[in-house]
């Protein structure tokens, strides 16, 4: 049987630790994450300015709207406060509140304004103390909540920024359910609980639909608030509806969120958890990979086998709620997903390990899941090495040392993957497939909000930020529990 790399580079640093020639520098890679994400930031200012996006390739920029809501510089600002880039930081503050203007004419989605642009203006007014960047957001929040005016209290995933007029009665589970950090938070820092209120309504609406065996479905009506896809899954358009029930017991301390999560997160290992034989194996072996694959809804029916890179963010979840065992079993097999072509597809079938989507949009969820497993492997190496009092090597600790230079190492490669494939002369491109390593024309704001945050951070030192007192949105915004 072929060792999976993830046991190889387990075995390896326990059985001979570390030598200062292996070790990681820690603050070398952290220093090349700040200059790509400066490489990056520098195309984006050059051809984008002002505007959401750049494309990379025919250097010129894109709106999500017919006028910009400048995504780019919002979902960034957080990132270049702690990396450190004080003026860079300080003139992208500046243009964000002397030009950032919600009063438009556009009917935009609301999830994705709200985890990208409240959440990012949030966590800035937190990391500045601006109260501008908080007058923002409460303005945006105004505009927002029109969404929730339907029957049944689900959003409608679109609404008018200046005329208040909704539309898309056809939801999901993520974008009617990841709303209450950000909402929430509004409502802790202008203390008008009517954003928590809508926001908390919604994820109750939709964990109150669940099936009698306690799954969600794909897509929903929020008029009548009947399904109208039951497929089952921890992927895109259910994963941060999950990621919210956790976050907000922890950020909030909401008991309801608590219950709901402790309700969904049986459902989940029970139906869409799936454990496989490794696909390398010869002859019988009694390990298994872990994976998390689609099942109907009522009737929990396996209905396919696939995972990608959305999926990824799983192990981070699991490790947050305190199943850190089963987080590291998932990581590895998302980590073999990327290594598989040395960088991640969109998904695959984890059965035969086939690529059914091959784009790779500069995502960062397996890089965050990689994040918190580090953390949390230093902290129990801290902890065990705080408790010891027999002399002699002290195995537990080293274990845990090992573990967590283990994911050090798997981000490395993933960071050198990410720099092979997706950088460009002046900026960064997403790949329209990882076997080809073919670039799109397409620069998402996450990849400054998310993915080079969550790189900074595996490597940064501890004190860049306080891991256990933030809880960070879906778009990696950190907020803080200030209230
Ligand atoms: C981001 O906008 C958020 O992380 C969202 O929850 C999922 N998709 C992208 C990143 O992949």
């Amino acid at each position: 049987m072929r060792l999976k790399l993830s046991t190889f580079l387990l075995l390896l640093s326990v059985c001979a630790p570390p030598t200062s020639a292996q070790k990681i520098n820690k603050l070398e890679v952290a220093a090349q994450v700040k200059a790509e994400f400066l490489h990056a930031w520098s195309g984006y200012k050059k051809y984008a300015w002002g505007h959401d996006d750049l494309r990379p390739l025919t250097k010129t920029y894109h709106d999500w709207y017919a006028q910009p809501l400048l995504m780019t510089p919002v979902d960034a600002l957080d990132t270049m406060i702690l990396m450190g880039f004080k003026d860079e930081a300080a003139v992208t503050k500046g243009y964000i509140v002397k030009n950032l203007s919600f009063d438009k004419d556009i009917s935009v989605q609301n999830f994705e304004i709200t985890i990208r642009l409240l959440g990012g203006l949030l966590s800035s007014y937190q990391l500045t103390g601006d109260k501008r960047l908080l007058n923002l957001a409460e303005d945006l929040g105004n505009r927002l909540l029109p969404v929730f005016e339907s029957p049944t209290g689900l959003p409608y995933r679109y609404v008018n920024l200046k005329t208040g007029k909704v539309r898309g009665e056809i939801t999901n589970p993520a974008e009617a359910g990841t709303l209450l950090i950000e909402f929430g938070t509004l409502s802790k820092l202008t203390h008008r609980p009517v954003f928590y209120d809508k926001a908390k309504r919604a994820l109750v609406e939709i964990y109150k639909r669940r099936s009698a065996i306690g799954l969600v479905g794909t897509w929903i009506n929020v008029e009548t608030g009947k399904w109208t896809d039951t497929d089952s899954h921890i992927s895109g358009a259910i994963d941060s509806y999950y990621e919210y029930l956790l976050k907000c017991w922890l950020l909030f301390g909401d008991e309801d969120c608590h219950r709901m999560w402790l309700d969904s997160i049986a459902a989940i290992n029970k139906y869409l958890a799936d454990e496989v034989p490794p696909r390398h194996a010869t002859g019988p072996v009694s390990w298994r990979e872990l994976w998390y694959g689609h099942a109907d809804m009522n009737t929990g029916k396996r209905t396919a086998t696939t995972f990608g890179a959305l999926d990824a963010f799983f192990p981070a979840v699991l490790a947050l709620s305190g199943d850190v065992d089963r987080a590291r079993w998932l990581q590895d097999s998302s980590d073999d997903m990327w290594m598989e072509h040395d960088i991640e597809p969109e998904e695959i079938n984890y059965r035969t390990f086939e690529v059914v989507s091959a784009g790779y949009p500069l995502r960062p969820e397996i890089i965050e899941s990689n994040y918190y497993l580090s953390h949390y492997a230093a902290k129990k190496q801290a902890r065990l090495l705080r408790s010891r009092r027999r002399k002699g090597r002290n195995i537990a600790a080293e274990m845990e040392g090992a573990r967590a230079f283990v994911y050090l190492t798997r981000g490395q490669i993933m960071f050198e993957g990410l720099v092979a494939f997706c950088r460009t002369d002046e900026s960064y491109a997403a790949l329209k497939s990882v076997i080809t390593k073919e670039k799109s024309d397409s620069m998402q704001s996450f990849l400054f909000a998310e993915t080079f945050k969550y790189f900074y951070l595996l490597f940064a030192p501890p004190t860049t930020l306080n891991f256990d007192k933030v809880i960070f949105n879906t778009e990696a915004h950190p907020i803080r529990r200030t209230w």
